[in-house]
């Protein structure tokens, strides 16, 4: 035999074992965006078994584009976001009217780094199409390959169990919608108070159901923010936080 088969049995053992290992999780997050990522990393790093859920085949979501694809991010000064970029090496540069400039693609894969550095899973490719849901209370969610969606072929799916799920979908919130949370859509530009609103307004929406993120914007109709990130990572941090507690 050749070593052909040897990858192959080899991959599907260890890939077999990592999806069997995701069946039972503390916490299940879906979405690797930026604040889907920073929680994954705060979980981490208190012990917590997180596994994070994309869809796509990359990590970052809507980060490593910056504004317009244009290679560059803010961040506020005041932030509590930029001690943790710090401590993660991301450099920042002073910008004006109490903004920092950052590298998107640079804080993402610090961040998604340190998150799996720290045991978090992230699995790309596969999409959460419902939650588990007993009694009220959702009990983590219901998966399936992106590319089966894609080709239109229906199959039935796989389920994943968690005490915690976070929906960390960005502005689609679609964990929210499937949980039958009502979602306002969020509102208009404002940054300083869009910046505020998302971290105050991160945190369970229904029993075992959290958001984070433009999520949770959308979840409360706050505002919008642009390509200004330290809200994001403040909003996965706090919800990390508050799971961590209750662990
Ligand atoms: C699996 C899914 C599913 C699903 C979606 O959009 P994101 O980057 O989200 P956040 O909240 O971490 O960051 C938002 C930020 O990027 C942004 O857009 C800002 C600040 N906008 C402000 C403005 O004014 O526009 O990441 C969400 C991720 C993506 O990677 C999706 O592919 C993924 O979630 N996702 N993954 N199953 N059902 N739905």
């Amino acid at each position: 035999m050749g070593l052909e088969a040897a990858v192959s049995r080899l991959i599907l053992k260890k890939g077999f074992e990592i999806l069997n290992e995701c069946c039972e999780n503390d916490v299940v997050i879906v979405g690797a965006g930026p604040a889907g990522l920073t929680c994954a990393l705060k979980l981490a790093e208190s012990d917590v078994d997180v596994v994070v859920i994309e869809r796509k085949l990359y990590v970052g979501g809507g980060m490593p584009g910056g504004g317009m694809f244009i290679p560059a991010g803010t961040v506020l000064e005041d932030s509590d976001a930029v001690p943790l970029l710090e401590e993660l090496g991301v450099e920042l540069e002073e910008g004006e009217e109490g903004l920092l400039l950052l590298n998107p693609v640079e804080a993402t894969l610090k961040i998604a780094t340190a998150a799996v550095d720290n045991g978090a899973r992230i699995l790309v490719g596969i999409e959460v199409e419902d939650v588990i849901e007993r009694r009220g209370e959702v009990k983590g969610v219901v998966v399936n390959w992106t590319a089966a969606r894609q080709a239109g072929i229906h199959v039935d799916p796989l389920m994943m169990e968690a005490e915690f799920t976070v929906d960390a979908t960005g502005h689609e919130a679609s964990v929210c919608k499937l949980a039958g949370v009502e979602v306002k859509g969020e509102g208009k530009m404002w940054v300083e108070r869009g910046e505020e609103l998302v971290v105050k307004h991160s945190g369970e929406v229904k029993p075992g159901l959290y958001a984070v993120g433009m999520a949770a914007a959308a979840v409360k109709g706050s505002p919008r923010m642009g390509p200004t990130f330290g809200g994001m990572l403040e909003s996965g941090m706090k919800v990390a936080e508050e799971i961590a507690e209750k662990l």
